[in-house]
């Protein structure tokens, strides 16, 4: 019988047995439900970061769980040695449902950001003539996508890059949402893709002009270079679209008909591709592209399991039939509009800014001070769990099963707090 261990007791073994490569929030969750956590003593939680954009779809949400409980006692794993029953089903229903030809299904989100780099890199060798080694992948500052070597290699985050070098060549640095850089930047030779996350989440919830994203397309379609969209954490809904380059559009699937959907040669998915529940993530582009990977060129042992084929299948049709792109637009406009509200009332917070349930609000105090992690303590004392991204940001991302009533009830916790809280 496992007792049940205190919190404290639990910080402790995980200081004493684990790396020390997260400095968590003073939390021990023990349960999660929908929009609600509980910590290791029964208090309950707003959860307000919902994994990164991993739980969109709600904590052990019933189909989802339902779904990755039969097939564990089915089948879980069978390597791509063999085929299984699963696989094929879940890729014609994930390339129909985002509209391209194949997926090659990975786990993580950097498995499939490296894999993205992989398959730019080779299509550039194979199909574009690049001279091999010589391909160049354009990237944004301030970028997120993962921790692996090849990736924080363009990172400028000295903190995620520091003394893990030698670093990969092969990477162009631009600003981002500057449409001029990136003209200037394919100028250069042997460029093969542009990969960029159409709003930069770990930077702070940037929001690129509205016609960034369709802009850097029609550049790299003009230059014949592959524009990569990495969507681990914007996807899914997230952003009030199913994908964030969807742009205005609200309905369930994508289409060519909207006319401000910008369709990315390679998109990347992650997180939310499984509503939190197991590690699924993949990468789509259509068959000119995915067909220069050959038998034994990549590939994962866990990638593409029949849990994770049923998992994203149950995941995706969650997202769709609760309509979660719709609700996450409209409360999302509804939390910014509450959140200039209460700006209006207090000089704690400068502003607030993202897009459907992404959002983020500015402490007014510089980014090396602790008070935005000061006022995510006082957050979590009142029952709402969220967490700074860099310094003085706060990042507000609650799952998007949200109702309009539990979005007022944060409000009003995320009001009592900054309007009662002492630098
Ligand atoms: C951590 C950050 C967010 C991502 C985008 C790829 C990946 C991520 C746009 C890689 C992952 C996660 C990583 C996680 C915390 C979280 C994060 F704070 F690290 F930067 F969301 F902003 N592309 N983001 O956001 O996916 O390999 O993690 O599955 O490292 O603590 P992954």
């Amino acid at each position: 019988m496992v007792e049940n261990l205190s919190s404290e007791h639990l910080i402790q073994l995980e200081d004493k047995h684990g790396a020390h490569n997260y400095h968590p929030l003073p939390v021990v969750l023990a349960k999660g439900e929908g929009v609600y956590v509980w910590d290791a003593e029964g208090k309950k939680y707003f959860d307000f970061l919902s994994a990164y954009s991993a739980v969109n779809q709600g904590h052990c949400h019933p189909r989802i769980v339902s779904a990755m409980t039969e097939q564990a006692q089915t089948l879980t794993l069978t390597s791509r040695a063999f085929y299984n029953d699963a696989l094929g089903p879940y890729e014609k229903y994930i390339t129909e449902y985002f509209d391209f030809d194949k997926v090659l299904p990975m786990n993580t989100g950097a498995e499939a950001v490296e894999t993205a780099i992989k398959l730019c890199r080779k299509w550039a060798y194979e199909k574009k003539g690049i001279a091999e080694n010589e391909a160049k992948i354009i990237v944004c500052e301030n970028n997120f996508h993962g921790r692996t070597t090849t990736i924080v290699s363009f990172s400028n985050d000295e903190t995620a890059r520091k003394n893990f070098g030698p670093f990969t060549p092969g990477f162009i640095r631009i600003p981002y949402d500057d449409v001029e850089a990136l003209e200037k930047a394919l100028e250069e030779e042997n460029v093969a893709g542009f990969l960029a996350e159409p709003i930069q989440g770990e930077a702070g919830v940037f929001t690129p002009s509205e016609d960034y994203i369709s802009k850097c397309q029609a550049l790299c379609k003009a230059k014949n270079v592959l524009f990569i969209a990495d969507e681990v954490q914007t996807g899914i809904a997230r952003t009030g679209s199913l994908l964030a380059v969807c742009g205005n559009c609200s309905c369930e699937k994508h289409c060519e008909q909207q006319p401000t959907y910008t369709r990315p040669d390679v998109l990347i998915l992650g997180k939310a591709l499984s509503g939190g529940a197991y590690p699924v993530s993949a990468v789509l582009a259509d068959n000119e592209i995915m067909e220069v990977i050959k038998p034994g060129q990549h590939g994962s042992t866990f990638g593409g399991n029949p849990v994770a084929a049923k998992v994203a299948i149950a995941a995706l049709d969650v997202v769709k039939d609760e309509k979660l792109s719709l609700n996450a637009r409209k409360l999302g406009e509804l939390f910014r509009n509450e959140m200039n509200r209460i700006i209006e009332k207090t000089d704690l917070v400068v502003s607030v800014r993202g897009k459907g349930m992404l959002n983020a609000i500015i402490v007014n105090d510089s980014p090396d001070s602790e008070t935005a992690w000061n006022l995510c303590v006082a957050l979590k004392d009142n029952g709402l769990l969220a967490k700074p991204t860099h310094g003085n940001i706060i990042r507000f991302a609650p799952p998007l099963v949200m109702t309009e009533e539990q979005l007022l009830e944060c409000v009003s916790i995320i009001e009592k707090t900054i309007l009662a809280f002492k630098k």
